[in-house]
């Protein structure tokens, strides 16, 4: 993934930081340095590095940490919280019926980032129409109307026809029973009048909910300029990152968008369709210093009263995958606080999910609301099934049913439910760092940067 080495050298600073006996002006100098020779080899903007470094540097020596946080920590927390701020905030394409433009240079991906965006919103239940406007490059239309059929989603094109705003108007007419109209358009290989006008004409003509730049992110800084002559020419309300597969320095292109102040809803990250992200700053952040969504994790530990020893016992069963309906309870009972269990989750670093762990945040929304008819079910229950949920039976679930005053179809839906739970917390099973960073986790205030960090790379 793009930005490998970013993340290895701001990882090793983190480390230093963590394993620093004590923090004083010369440390954060250093750090401040650091982070400064991370992000310009990583091709941030100069005066954006220097303006983050200052403000953490200012920040490190006026700041305090909140209580029961180290200082340690606190630094990591701020670099953390400025290096979130050039990414900007977490914005979403919304999930409705509405016309899509794709603007960018030559080769930027904006094809393939169309067909992209088509399988993104037919997966949402959306009918997706694909709009042939790029006239110039040589089988262009051939392109799109091949992916078109790939996804089997609805394609208008006219192969002949010279005019693409001709194209738009007649696509728009043809597609219009279809909910969301991806139009593609052509690129040049530099920001030319020629261009600038074909946008600006087709943007008057399809009238696009969003205009969404592509870029490659290959392009580093030169993102800036593009992004801000095709944003006067057409208005450009979101961004797709091409290319962060690659080995390219994606700092520049993400910082340079930031100019713009426009969202980046997605990184490309191959050539194949599925092959798009949906871009979260906080997550892409997190990953790259290897922490895990570390403002949920923090949050978590300042809001979570959860003692030590209590936290300890339950998080053994939870990552040991012997994990019965007893268990089950006792956790419920302990994380009866709303949300708890649906932040844990949202909290743990995806990086380190094991493959086929899928922590499904609804299974344990409704696992919330639902704990008070699942406790008195459960209360029905003997000890031997709730020490072995497998006895329970047709003829026991009848029996817990009537002995509980709930119905049948509740009883089966809480062993579905444990069912589910379980099968989640077995694929965690084994994943020695994340069990030693959620332990941390339940240690109250600190959040044991140092255990984090130091198995991030297994
Ligand atoms: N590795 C990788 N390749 C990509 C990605 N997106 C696009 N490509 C490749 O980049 C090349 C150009 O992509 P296109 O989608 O044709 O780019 P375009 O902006 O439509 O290009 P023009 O129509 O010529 O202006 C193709 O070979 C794509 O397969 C990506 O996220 N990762
Ligand atoms: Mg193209």
């Amino acid at each position: 993934m793009v930005l490998d080495s970013f993340a290895s050298s701001i990882r090793d600073t983190l480390r230093k930081i963590a394993g620093s006996s004590y923090i004083d002006s010369n440390t954060i100098k250093e750090v401040s340095k650091e982070i400064q020779r991370i992000l310009l080899k990583a091709d941030v903007n100069v005066k954006l590095t220097l303006e983050l470094t200052r403000r953490l540097e200012k920040r490190a020596s006026e700041e305090k940490p909140p209580s029961g946080m180290l200082e340690q920590d606190f630094i990591v927390r701020i670099i953390y919280e400025e290096l979130l701020g050039i990414l900007g905030e977490e914005s979403r394409l919304e999930i409705k019926p509405q016309t899509i433009m794709l603007v960018g240079l030559y080769g930027q991906g904006k094809t393939t980032s169309a067909g992209k965006l088509a399988r993104f919103f037919t997966k949402k239940g959306l009918s997706v129409g694909l709009i042939a406007a790029d006239v110039h490059r040589m089988a262009a239309y051939n392109q799109l109307e091949q992916i078109s059929r790939d996804l089997k989603v609805s394609f208008y094109g006219e192969e002949k026809e010279k005019d693409p705003v001709k194209i738009v108007r007649n696509a728009l007419r043809s597609l219009s029973q279809i909910q969301v109209k991806i139009v593609d358009t052509s690129g040049r290989d530099s920001l030319d009048e020629e261009l600038i006008d074909e946008v600006r004409h087709i943007k008057k003509t399809c009238e696009p909910d969003e205009v969404l730049f592509v870029v490659d992110a290959t392009m580093g800084q030169q993102t800036g300029n593009q992004a801000r002559v095709l944003n006067e020419a057409a208005g450009i309300t979101g961004v797709i990152i091409s290319k962060m597969d690659g080995s390219a320095k994606g700092g520049g292109a993400l910082s340079a968008v930031a100019e713009i102040r426009q969202p980046v809803y997605f990184i490309g990250t191959g050539e194949h369709m599925e092959d798009m992200e949906v871009f979260n700053p906080k997550r892409f952040l997190s990953r790259l210093m290897g922490l895990g969504d570390l403002e949920s994790l923090m949050q978590f530990a300042e809001e979570s009263k959860i003692s030590q020893e209590a936290a300890e016992k339950t998080m053994n069963k939870l990552m040991s995958g012997k994990f019965n309906l007893k268990d089950m309870y006792e956790i419920w009972e302990k994380f009866a606080q709303p949300g708890i269990m649906k932040r844990l989750v949202d909290a743990l670093p995806v990086s380190k999910m094991p493959a086929g762990a899928k922590l499904d945040g609804n299974v344990l929304d409704n696992a919330e609301n639902k704990l008070r008819v699942y406790r008195t079910i459960m209360d029905s229950m003997t000890f031997a099934e709730l020490e072995e949920p497998d006895l329970i039976n047709a003829s026991r679930i009848q029996r817990i049913s009537r002995g509980s005053g709930k119905d049948e179809a509740s009883v089966r839906a809480l062993l579905r439910e444990y069912k589910s739970m379980k099968k989640n917390m077995k694929a965690l099973h084994g994943n020695r760092n994340l069990k030693k960073m959620l332990k941390n986790q339940f240690r109250g205030g600190d959040f044991g940067l140092e255990n984090m960090l130091g198995e991030s790379e297994n």
